[in-house]
This record gives structure tokens, C-alpha cells and sequence, in this order.
């Protein structure tokens, strides 16, 4: 066996926690032979919901599971963490406006983000969920001054999965056949799905579909799918999102697959004309040593690059929105 990772799971007790927290107790994050200790990390009003969830953690008896900690100081969450996943946030509650959620949530993030700043190993890796997504990460790590912006990314996954997904559908075929696509900009109703480098089955996407379609059908139903999902269920998506999650770290952490590309929210260092300093989501390759990478040389159509101005255009308020929480 090998020696025990750390993993922090933040609103561990929420729905996303409980869908996540039990494939990681059966290995289905990090393998098989990869014992791990879990630092699950709440609010204290939710201390009576994460006891059952350690009794439950507790009677899946997995030998994986070297020790559950629940955690309410963030110190002691963050500490010598080899993997956080940030899934908790406040939700948006009735009157409230985008702008007071924003900063409810950043405030939360940017005391995350010190504590981590003084607890992780240099080299954790640190995937933001909790929306904002990509504002609540750029927070996150501007206020761990010590740590690398590369030990941050923000969940962009599930929108790449069901932009693959539609794909597969409209195309009739299955979604391994579906490789290159790309989603830019913020995880909100702004971002772009885009299929302009994607093959299905070895042809070029573009050629299978109208630009009418492609720019208006597809990116609306998949910018919309959360919505949707809101209206079907009442809720967010739950076990798809932790099932992107799952994908994203093992992507981070094994490296994409040869050929393939996924969509990852990263720190821009001014790619494709993305302000630099913004958390965006980018096409994006990650070498077996966990080392990611914007791909390169897409050419972006006007009809793109209007998408994706517009994408960051939101992405650049609410970093205005939020630049009092930036040291
Ligand atoms: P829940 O409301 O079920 O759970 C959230 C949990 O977070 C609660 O248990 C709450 O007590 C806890 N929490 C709140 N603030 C906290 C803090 N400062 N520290 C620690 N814990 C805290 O929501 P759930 O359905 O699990 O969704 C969680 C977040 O994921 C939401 O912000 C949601 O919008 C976001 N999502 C992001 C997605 C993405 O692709 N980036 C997709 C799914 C989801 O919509």
C-alpha cells in the first residue's frame, strides 16, 4: 500500500460532497492501491449532517479510508493537504443580488485561500467548484500569496461533458468519438462551448453541422443545460458535477489524453487576448507530471471571438466586483 494523501473536501456535508465523497472512498478518484485521509470541511451549522456521513463513511468499511477528520477551523483542514476540491459556497437566496453573493462567497474564499497559503504543501492541488466558480478561485489564490497560481483551477469539466454529450447525440454516435472540443470564458450562461477543432469519429465536427447550429442551437442548450436541470429538479446538477470533478483531477493528476484536450478554468497569462490575471476557462493539454498547458494556435472565427469578449467581459466585472478581497 501506499503512503496516505490528504484530501479536503470543503461543503463536504452538501449534495456534490455526498455524490463525490463516496467514489473517492472506493478508489474511483485515485486508484485502488491509494489510501487516503479526508479532512471534510464545514460550517458549524452543519456539524449533525456530516456525524451521518462519517457513520456512513465508516460502514462502507474501505480499507482506502485511513482517517475522516471533520473540520470547522481551516487550518486544521488545509493542513499538509495534498488535494482540496472547494465545493462549498453559499447559495444565491431570494433578493439577494449577484454582487452581494459574490461577496459573500469571496469572503469565504479569500480565508481559504490564506489558510491554504499557510497550511498546504507547495504543491497541493486545488480545484474550485462553489459558484463563482472561476471569481471564488481567482480569490482563492491571490490570497495564497506563496503558493503558484498553478495550484489552482476551477471546474469547467461538466460543461465540456455535456457539450460532448449533445455532440454525441446530434451526431449519433458515442462520446469517446467525440475529442477536441473546448469551452471558454466563465462557468455561467456566458460561457462558449466551442466545436471549431472537434472530430467526431475522425471528421471534422465542422463539417458535419451548420454554422447556424453550431453558434446558436449548440451553445445556447449548453449554456443553458444547468438551468434546465434547475427547472426539472429544483436543484443544481449534483452527480454529474461530481462526476466532472472526479475527471478533472484525474486529468490534472495522470495527464489528458494523448490526441484529446479537456476545458479546464486556469489562470490566463494573456492567452487569446484573455485579460491576464482572470480565471478562465481554456482548451487545455496536462503532461504526465500534472504540468497544464493552454492549446495552442486555434483560429478563433468572428463569430468566436465575440462569444468569448463577451464571456470575459463578465469575467472582468466581477473581478471589479471583488478586487476590495485581492491584496
Ligand atoms: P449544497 O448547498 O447542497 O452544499 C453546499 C455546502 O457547502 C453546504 O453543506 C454548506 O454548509 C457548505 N458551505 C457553505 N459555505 C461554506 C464555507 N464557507 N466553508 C465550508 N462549507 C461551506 O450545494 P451543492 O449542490 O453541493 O453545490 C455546491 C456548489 O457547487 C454551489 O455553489 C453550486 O452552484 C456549485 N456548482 C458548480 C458547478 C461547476 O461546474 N463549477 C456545477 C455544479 C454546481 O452548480
Amino acid at each position: 500500500m501506499k503512503k496516505p494523501v490528504k484530501i479536503a473536501i470543503t461543503g463536504a456535508g452538501g449534495k456534490i460532497g455526498y455524490s463525490l465523497i463516496f467514489r473517492i472512498v472506493s478508489g474511483g478518484l485515485l486508484g485502488h492501491d491509494q489510501p487516503v485521509i479526508l479532512q471534510l470541511v464545514e460550517t458549524p451549522m452543519a456539524k449533525q449532517r456530516l456525524r451521518a456521513l462519517n457513520m456512513e463513511i465508516e460502514d462502507c468499511a474501505s480499507a482506502l479510508v485511513h482517517g475522516v477528520e471533520n473540520c470547522f477551523d481551516l487550518d486544521q483542514a488545509f493542513c499538509d493537504c495534498d488535494f482540496v476540491v472547494m465545493v462549498g459556497a453559499k447559495p444565491r437566496k431570494k433578493g439577494m443580488e449577484r454582487k452581494d453573493l459574490l461577496g459573500l462567497n469571496g469572503e469565504a474564499f479569500r480565508a481559504q485561500g490564506r489558510a491554504l497559503n499557510r497550511n498546504a504543501k507547495s504543491t497541493v492541488k486545488v480545484l474550485v467548484v462553489g459558484n463563482p466558480a472561476n471569481t471564488n478561485a481567482l480569490v482563492a489564490a491571490a490570497n495564497a500569496v506563496d503558493l503558484s497560481p498553478e495550484c489552482f483551477s476551477c471546474l469547467t469539466r461538466l460543461d465540456h461533458n455535456r457539450a460532448r454529450a449533445l455532440l454525441a447525440r446530434k451526431l449519433s454516435c458515442a462520446t469517446s468519438d467525440i475529442m477536441r472540443l473546448s469551452v471558454w470564458g466563465n462557468h455561467s450562461s456566458t460561457q462558449f462551448p466551442d466545436l471549431s477543432c472537434g472530430r467526431a469519429k475522425e471528421q471534422a465536427i465542422v463539417d458535419l453541422v451548420s454554422d447556424d447550429w453550431r453558434y446558436k442551437d449548440f451553445v445556447k442548450q449548453v449554456q443553458q443545460r444547468g438551468a434546465r436541470i434547475i427547472e426539472a429538479s429544483g436543484a443544481s446538477s449534483v452527480a454529474s458535477a461530481a462526476h466532472a470533478i472526479i475527471e478533472h483531477m484525474q486529468i490534472w493528476i495522470r495527464g489528458s489524453a494523448a490526441n484529446d484536450w479537456t476545458s479546464m478554468g486556469i489562470l490566463s497569462n494573456g492567452e487569446y487576448g484573455v485579460d491576464a490575471g482572470l480565471f478562465s476557462s481554456f482548451p487545455t493539454t496536462v503532461d504526465g507530471d500534472g504540468q497544464v498547458r493552454v492549446v495552442k494556435s486555434i483560429q478563433l472565427q468572428h463569430q468566436a471571438r465575440a462569444l468569448i469578449d463577451k464571456s470575459i467581459a463578465e469575467l472582468k466585472k466581477e473581478r471589479d466586483e471583488v478586487r476590495h478581497l485581492l491584496p
